[in-house]
């Protein structure tokens, strides 16, 4: 038999069988982002839940304007505001239970003070402190995230643990765009997915990574898109519709809590001032995009709802603000206040078994603070 002849009897066994492992479908998001306010579903929503969620908003967006004040006062080093961005940063702390964990990023101050921390303690470290600030045990809030996605594998470590244990606590970790964009994502929504760990990624897409708009982000259809590829449903929100945030939220929340493993959300939101006190947003956006995004104010969103209803009027108003302008004088007059500092901290918490030459460093400033001290005495 010739060559030819023997290739032309030749037939391939047929590969074992394919199918995909779990169903794509139900795993990818709406084409549109989830929305509540201004559609005939917010007539079910709690009345509580809507009040609730207004006088946070309204107190949260004093707290950003009173924080950005205290940079320009020198009293705080770094403030980065979530103005524009309030109804995902509340949503996110009233959709977990007290048992549960959030894992914040350096935005995200207000969900920490709405899980209960104290207003003045969530900004130690944008003080420029070496710390937190605040017990992460105390109300469950792990530090402000300065490096981006870090806090994610660590949520997800938590999670993964609590469920080994079998405590049924669930995670939520906070994210930005231009965090999707690190290895930690990657590696921490893949674990959580394989280990079905009960974890929520909240990713507020606030449409820059500092002056990197999305489009230099990624070539994905949108980011809750990524989810499909990890094997976990993704969600896509109206991130200044507080309602549709919490619903969302809450629903992934309950599911990672029943065992059905973690959640991408996706929160289209925008973050109306600059990325920090040190940055100016006037080199990389136009005037009419900031307008366009102010006119789907997340608190004019919620109020317009509230005044419909007749659950809120003037007085309600008037009421909410008063609030706030309480705690932004208290967060002004303790923000006001030296801290007793000690310079000897440097050298405190580096290493459990100080090295000689720290030994050395720390000997030489003890000495010289003394003599200082001596000096001002005489
Ligand atoms: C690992 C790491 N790389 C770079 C930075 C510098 N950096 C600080 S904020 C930022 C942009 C992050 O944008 P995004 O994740 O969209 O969050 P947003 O600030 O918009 O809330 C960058 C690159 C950092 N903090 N950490």
């Amino acid at each position: 038999m010739t060559v030819m002849e023997q290739r032309g009897a030749y037939r391939p066994a047929p590969p074992p069988a394919w199918r995909p492992r779990t169903d794509p479908a139900p795993l990818l998001p709406d084409p549109e982002p989830y929305r509540v306010l201004g559609t005939g579903a917010a007539a079910d929503a709690d009345p509580g839940l809507l009040r609730t969620l207004y006088a946070r908003l309204v107190t949260g967006r004093r707290y950003n304007a009173q924080a950005t004040a205290l940079t320009k006062q020198g009293r705080l080093a770094v403030y980065p505001s979530s103005t524009g961005q309030e109804a995902c940063e509340i949503a996110a702390a009233l959709a977990l239970e007290d048992r549960d964990w959030l894992f914040p990023s350096y935005r995200d101050t207000l969900a920490v003070v709405a899980r209960g921390v104290d207003p003045v303690q969530a900004l130690t470290l944008l003080r420029g402190d070496w710390h937190t600030g605040y017990d992460p045990y105390e109300h469950r809030v792990a530090p402000l995230s300065t490096p981006l996605a870090t806090q994610l594998p660590h949520a997800v470590g938590l999670a993964h643990a609590a469920r080994l244990t079998g405590d049924d606590v669930v995670a939520l970790a906070m994210v930005g765009d231009g965090g999707t964009s690190e290895g930690d994502f990657h590696e921490a929504l893949n674990f959580a997915a394989v280990q079905r760990a009960p974890v929520v990624f909240l990713v507020q897409n606030n449409g820059f990574a500092i002056s990197v708009p999305l489009a230099k982000q990624t070539a994905a259809p949108s980011l809750a898109h990524k989810a499909v590829g990890y094997g976990m449903p993704g969600r896509l929100v109206d991130g200044n519709d507080a309602v549709a945030v919490h619903q969302v939220l809450s629903d992934a929340v309950r599911h990672a809590r029943a065992g059905g493993g973690p959640t991408l959300v996706e929160a289209i939101t925008y973050r109306i001032e600059a990325h920090t006190n040190a940055d100016d947003a006037t080199r990389y956006r136009g005037d009419e995009e900031v307008a366009a995004w102010r006119r789907h104010d997340p608190i004019d969103l919620l109020e317009r709802e509230l005044t419909a209803r007749g659950l809120l009027d003037e007085e309600g108003v008037r009421a909410a603000r008063e609030d706030a302008e309480t705690m932004a004088a208290d967060l002004r007059a303790r923000m006001n206040q030296d801290p007793e500092l000690d310079p000897m901290d440097l050298f405190a918490h580096v290493y459990a078994e100080p090295t000689p030459q720290l030994l050395e460093q720390r000997a030489q400033l003890r000495a010289e603070l003394a003599a200082e001290a001596e000096g001002a005495q005489r």
